[in-house]
């Protein structure tokens, strides 16, 4: 529980992060089911208390005490003429509706996109038992996710192949990753550290090791860190640009060259040891680390 407040107006939720939110529901569901099973077995025990069998029917000389036991084949005629039946249906009734009313209100702001208009956007693409993420500028991860602490971030979530859920328990946050479809939710980083995300559904072989790294840095080390990225991929871009402009250049001498070298004979022949190793390890085989959950 937030603040007294989110139980007072119940409607007003805006500014709370989704942990608070579902903090509050937590918190609103523990009371009341613990003071309406205290109200049901107290109650419960006083009248098991009240009616017991305290042999006054037996040693009673006069009718009168044993006329309150009740017989057997008897119906129970209800107290207060049917008063309690309908005091105890409508406090029920109350109570029923009035969470279920509270807590959808509370789901519909955060099924929402609440302030999200600045907030940094993230691809998220579930695929081959990964976790790929892509930035606003362009920069890719894999199995890492980095933010910026004490920031609102929305997540637009797809898949590869079939469909997965990506989620961040610490975070209160899941989503569905499906393909050609984007699922797209929100959440508050909070403060610095170190989480863990998880795919969600049951996808394949390599389902229970599909999990990413979730560092929550410093909003300027993360600036850098995003700036130093976009560098790097852009040098990383252009050296392999490079490689294969000089990869056409070796290609041409080779052809020009008269008569077959020894390379080539042997670059002829099929390469069973290669076929071998890559049928003995299937990339999936690989992939799934064998972490059973
Ligand atoms: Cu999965």
């Amino acid at each position: 529980m937030s603040s007294p407040a989110a139980l007072a107006v119940p409607l007003q939720f805006a500014g709370q992060s989704r942990a608070e939110i579902f903090q509050s529901i937590f918190t609103v569901f523990l009371a009341l089911g613990t003071l309406v099973g205290v109200v049901v077995i107290g109650y419960t025990l006083y009248n098991a208390y009240r009616n017991r069998d305290d042999g006054a029917a037996v040693d009673a000389a006069d009718g009168a005490a044993a006329k309150k036991q009740p017989r057997i084949g008897e119906l129970p005629s209800g107290g207060g003429g049917g008063r309690k039946l309908f005091l105890s249906f409508a406090i029920s009734a109350i109570i029923v509706v009035g969470l279920i009313i509270w807590t959808y209100s509370a789901l519909l702001y955060v099924e929402g996109q609440p302030n999200t208009a600045d907030a940094e956007q993230i691809n998220v693409t579930g695929e081959d038992f990964t976790w790929q993420f892509e930035y606003d500028n362009g920069v890719t991860t894999v199995n890492e996710l980095r933010v910026p602490a004490n920031e609102r971030v929305v997540l637009r979530a797809t898949s590869g192949d079939v469909w997965h859920t990506f989620g961040i328990p610490e975070k209160h946050v899941k989503t569905d990753a499906i393909p050609g479809q984007t699922s797209t939710t929100w959440f508050d980083t909070g403060e610095t550290g170190e989480y863990r995300a998880e795919c969600f559904e049951l996808c394949g072989t390599g389902h229970s090791g599909m999990t990413a790294d979730v560092i929550v840095m410093e909003p300027e080390a993360y600036e850098q860190w995003l700036a130093n990225q976009s560098d790097s991929s852009e040098a990383a871009a252009n050296e392999s640009d490079g490689a294969n402009a000089s990869a056409n250049r070796l290609d041409a001498g080779d052809a020009a060259a008269s008569g077959p070298t020894p390379n080539d004979v042997a670059a002829s022949r099929p390469a069973p040891s290669a076929a071998a190793a890559s049928g003995a390890s299937p990339p999936i085989a690989a992939r799934d680390r064998g972490e059973s959950r």
